[in-house]
């Protein structure tokens, strides 16, 4: 088999998403998700101007020689702009392994080691009934672990609660707006330390003790504010505590551990195994959040996912909206397969999204399964993307009530 065509579609469903296709003289295509939230046109360029070309004539079979060349061919390694781009190439040529196979891709990665994935929801409010009110609604649609997020008292704007980032198709004015520039966020740590512990006091009294209870810190705390934290929200027993600090400073994750024994959950924005390594080696965290999407695609996530299970850390794959379908089927293939296995984050799509990328895995009962067609299980409507071009947005931007900016 050769592939004899790749090429880039940009759609915007409710949100942007990239989408890379790649078409064999088999007759079999395979796609994969480049989606950088952000920055997508980047990518859409690298895989454009530099990939596609390199991919004509290649035997798509040949998965992990295709990877290194692109990873080590290019000499500049690493880099989320990069491992978006090699992460499409690599989930799209795991996509035609599985279809030429007649599998779904799980069988291709060892089988099922479960029936079913369980997921976690994301609850939001901007105040504490809202907040209630929002972890019943997620209840209701079957979920069995949710994320809790708040306002805080003072605060105009926090994660999670008013994202500025979806595009809302339709929505005139407010889209145009966007495109300007990013949204910006207030941010105060004391209050939300002293805020935090009270949401999760209001949420453990309203459900009980046995409901998983997860929370983003969204890479706000120094190591010492998350270590106290972590420690003073110990009773309410927290599935995890995510993202606690700008986790670059991997040593900084030391000082979180020796003072708490709440899990923590890290790696959304890392894309390699090294920017993980002391983490892993050295058991500092609980679970590696990283997306098939901005890791490099299944091959490597599986290499860091087989290596973190030697240090009893699970898996716990980044789901937002803004991996797109593509991304998400992969990692459910993965999730799937995989012993040391966590959790799944999902929070669904929107209508427009699930009829762009037809798709065979399902969401039932608070868990995923990644159904049994051939391949990943996804299909992308062409021309109903083409209907929905790229508009800009951006995250926000998070700034102290002084003015200087902040992680967000
Ligand atoms: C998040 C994301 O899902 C999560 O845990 O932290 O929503 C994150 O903010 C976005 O993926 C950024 O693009
Ligand atoms: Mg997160």
């Amino acid at each position: 088999m050769k592939i004899v065509d790749a090429q880039v579609v940009v759609t915007s469903p409710g949100r942007n998403f990239v989408t890379l296709t790649i078409t064999t003289d088999a007759g079999i295509t395979g796609l994969g998700d480049a989606t950088l939230n952000g920055r997508e046109l980047a990518v859409v360029s690298y895989l454009r101007d530099h990939v596609a070309p390199l991919l004509v004539g290649l035997d798509p079979h040949r998965i992990e020689d295709t990877w290194q060349s692109l990873y080590r061919g290019a000499y500049w390694r690493r880099g989320p702009v990069t491992m978006a781009a090699i992460a499409a190439v690599d989930v799209a040529l795991w996509d035609v392994k599985a279809k030429a196979a007649g599998l779904p891709l799980y069988q291709l990665l060892g089988g099922a080691s479960r029936e079913r994935v369980r997921t976690y929801g994301h609850a939001n409010g901007r105040d504490v009934p809202e907040l209630l009110d929002s972890v019943r609604a997620r209840l209701a649609e079957g979920y069995q672990a949710v994320r809790v997020q708040t306002g805080v008292p003072g605060l105009q704007a926090v994660y999670g609660v008013h994202s500025g980032t979806a595009i809302a198709p339709d929505d005139g004015d407010a889209r145009q707006d966007q495109r300007a520039r990013p949204v910006v966020e207030d941010w105060d740590t004391a209050a939300y330390l002293r805020h935090l512990p009270t949401v999760l006091e209001a949420v453990r009294n309203e459900f009980g003790p046995a409901l998983p209870l997860l929370h983003d810190a969204h890479h706000r705390l120094t190591p010492q504010q998350a270590a106290r934290l972590g420690k003073e929200i110990e009773r309410y027993d927290l599935f995890w505590l995510e993202d606690c600090t700008p986790a670059e400073n991997q040593q900084g994750l030391r000082l979180v551990r020796e003072h708490t024994t709440t899990p923590l959950a890290i790696g959304e924005v890392f894309n390699s195994f090294y920017d993980y390594q002391t983490l892993v080696d050295d058991q500092l965290i609980d679970y590696v959040r990283s997306a098939v999407t901005h890791f490099g695609g299944v091959t490597p996530l599986r290499k860091l996912f087989d290596y973190a299970a030697t240090r009893q850390i699970k898996s716990a794959i980044h789901g937002p909206e803004d991996v797109s379908p593509v991304g998400m089927a992969a990692a459910i293939h993965l999730d799937l397969a995989i012993h040391n296995f966590g959790i799944q984050e999902y929070s669904g799509y929107t209508d427009r999204t699930h009829e762009v990328f037809r798709h065979a895995f399902t969401f039932d009962d608070g868990h995923l399964h990644p159904g049994d067609a051939p391949g990943i299980g996804v299909e992308l409507d062409e021309e109903l993307a083409a209907a929905h071009p790229y508009a800009p947005a951006y995250l926000p931007v998070n700034r102290l009530q002084d003015g200087t900016v902040h992680d967000w």
